[in-house]
């Protein structure tokens, strides 16, 4: 059926693994597990494919850090247990820290937030622009100018508005409801992550 159809889009599985990982937040008294995360995050895969080869590399990178949380939920259960852990070792910013990974990871979904809040503003947005803003906000602050040079020149190979939504395997009106249930979703989440890091003291300039 159409309802069927639409439920198993890119988009809306994103969404609703983000939204049963804000119900699991809200229920967890503060401790939000591993396994969940990672298994919503992972979800995020299925945008990569929509948006063409250029972006193979971004999904190349944050597939990497992903799997490194993964294998890090062998030996911890909690996010914050990985905070504890690279504290202690004096490594949250160590290059394959997990605790860096879980703050590349996070900068990802922050992305895909900004860049829905993008599209949404208005709509004569593109992909383009939107993803060209929404990564002038959220990533480039913490990229090389190599990186930040690549991700320009992939922008100019983005789908059009009209291709994405085709791609999306689906229609305008829908789509924009499913970001804006991302966006609602993944906020506390990013809110979230930021706090493990705040609260010991450690900012967020990196
Ligand atoms: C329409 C959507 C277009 C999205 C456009 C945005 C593209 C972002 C491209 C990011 C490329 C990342 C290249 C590598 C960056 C690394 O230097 C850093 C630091 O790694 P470290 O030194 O800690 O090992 N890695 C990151 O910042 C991880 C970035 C994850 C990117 C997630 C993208 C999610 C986009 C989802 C779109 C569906």
């Amino acid at each position: 059926s159409f309802k069927e159809a639409e439920a198993t889009t890119p988009l809306t599985a994103v969404t609703e693994a983000f939204e049963e990982l804000a119900r699991l937040l809200e229920s967890s008294s503060g401790d939000l597990h591993l396994r969940p995360f990672i298994f919503a995050c992972s979800h995020v895969s299925n945008l990569f494919g929509c948006l063409g080869f250029a972006f193979k590399f971004a999904e190349v990178e944050y597939v990497s850090k992903v799997n490194d949380l993964s294998e890090a939920s062998k030996m911890f259960n909690t996010l914050s247990n990985i905070l504890e852990h690279d504290v202690k070792n004096v490594s949250v910013r160590k290059p394959g820290s997990h605790s860096r990974n879980l703050r590349r990871v996070r900068i990802g979904l922050d992305l895909i937030k900004a860049m829905f809040e993008q599209f949404l503003s208005s709509e004569d947005c593109s992909p383009k622009d939107a993803a060209s803003t929404a990564y002038a906000q959220v990533c480039a602050p913490y990229h090389t100018w190599a990186i930040r040079k690549a991700v320009g020149a992939g922008m100019c190979t983005l789908p059009s508005r009209e291709q994405l939504l085709l791609k999306l395997n689906d229609h305008d009106q829908s789509v924009e409801r499913e970001m804006r249930r991302y966006i609602v979703a993944s906020n506390p989440i990013i809110e979230y992550i930021d706090n493990l890091y705040l609260s010991r003291d450690i900012s967020l300039d990196w």
